[in-house]
């Protein structure tokens, strides 16, 4: 059912650095074409931080650890949006899936990975409990032992509230130079992380202590290089936009991310792009400290 490509399979085999990458941002959180590229771009920083890319997706029927460039250009908007509860029936029924990061950390599990990067980990939606909606994210890293990379949480969620329950589950939340989760497009102002890093070996370390002691998951949040500081405003009439439009569930985030997009002359996708490019290249050298 899962398939690992030749060069993912030799580096884990030899203890070598690899980094895991998802699909859902390619395939639903970029306009058309553009999140291929992202994609692309993403690999090429893994490499150059002196890791081999995992970019991982649901298909023709197989779970794939290492989509070749072909197979990376059919995660279109039209792909299944993958999460945990999603992997089984997206390869049964042979669908072009696109992972999330959830789904990806439930599709790596039993691969011996131990690094992986994206732009924003889901989280508890504002609101809560009506909708009583939290992102399979969250529970997915509580019990898979990789370190994720991320420019923090995404900003439309409750920042506060996800914090909070990444300290119930145990998930140590790492600064990466800085005392403060990112805010994704922002990155001051967030609750404060449970320890600060400041090298990629320093990470590494504390990865490696974790998983020593049994524990699962962790987060490494690292703010965005050019700060967006007012989006906030943005995201809540977006917000406002999906309830009217009555957009709930797995497709909120698409349809936020694209109002940003659209509403914010582009600034809102340069960062994206730039901040996803980031976060795999330092996912990148953890990795590649980890190994060494
Ligand atoms: N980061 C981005 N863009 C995205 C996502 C992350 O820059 O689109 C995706 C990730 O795949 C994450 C998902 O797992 O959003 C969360 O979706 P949900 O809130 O429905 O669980
Ligand atoms: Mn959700």
């Amino acid at each position: 059912m899962t398939r690992i490509a030749s060069e993912v399979a030799d580096a884990l085999r030899a203890g070598g650095p690899v980094v895991v990458l998802e699909t859902t941002l390619i395939a639903h959180g970029f306009p058309p074409g553009e999140g291929i590229e992202v994609g692309r771009a993403s690999e090429d920083a893994v490499r150059e931080a002196g890791a081999v890319p995992a970019t991982v997706g649901v298909l023709d029927g197989e779970i794939v650890i290492g989509l070749n460039e072909g197979e990376l250009e059919r995660f279109d908007a039209s792909a299944r949006k993958v999460g945990p509860r999603d992997l089984a029936a997206a390869s049964v029924q042979a669908a072009v899936g696109a992972t999330t990061v959830g789904g990806t950390l439930a599709a790596v599990r039993s691969a011996g990975v131990r690094f992986m990067a994206t732009g924003g980990l889901g989280g508890v939606h504002r609101g809560w409990p009506t909708p009583p909606d939290v992102s399979a994210d969250l529970g997915a890293l509580a019990q898979t032992p990789l370190l994720v990379v991320s420019s923090g949480v995404k900003s439309l969620l409750d920042v506060p509230a996800t914090a909070e329950l990444l300290e119930t589950l145990g998930v140590p939340v790492l600064g990466w130079q800085t005392d403060e989760l990112p805010l994704f497009y922002a990155a001051r102002g967030g609750p404060p992380v449970s320890a600060r890093v400041e090298t990629a070996d320093e990470a590494a370390s504390i990865a490696r202590a974790h998983w020593e002691l049994g524990g699962a998951g962790l987060l490494l949040g690292r703010p965005p290089d050019e700060s967006l500081d007012d989006v906030e405003p943005l995201i809540e009439a977006a917000l406002v936009d999906a309830g009217a439009a009555g957009v709930h569930g797995q497709a909120v985030t698409p349809f936020v991310l694209s109002y940003l997009h659209r509403e914010s002359g582009g600034r809102t996708l340069r960062a994206n792009r730039e901040l996803v490019i980031g976060n795999a290249r330092l996912a990148g050298a953890v990795a590649a400290a980890f190994s060494a």
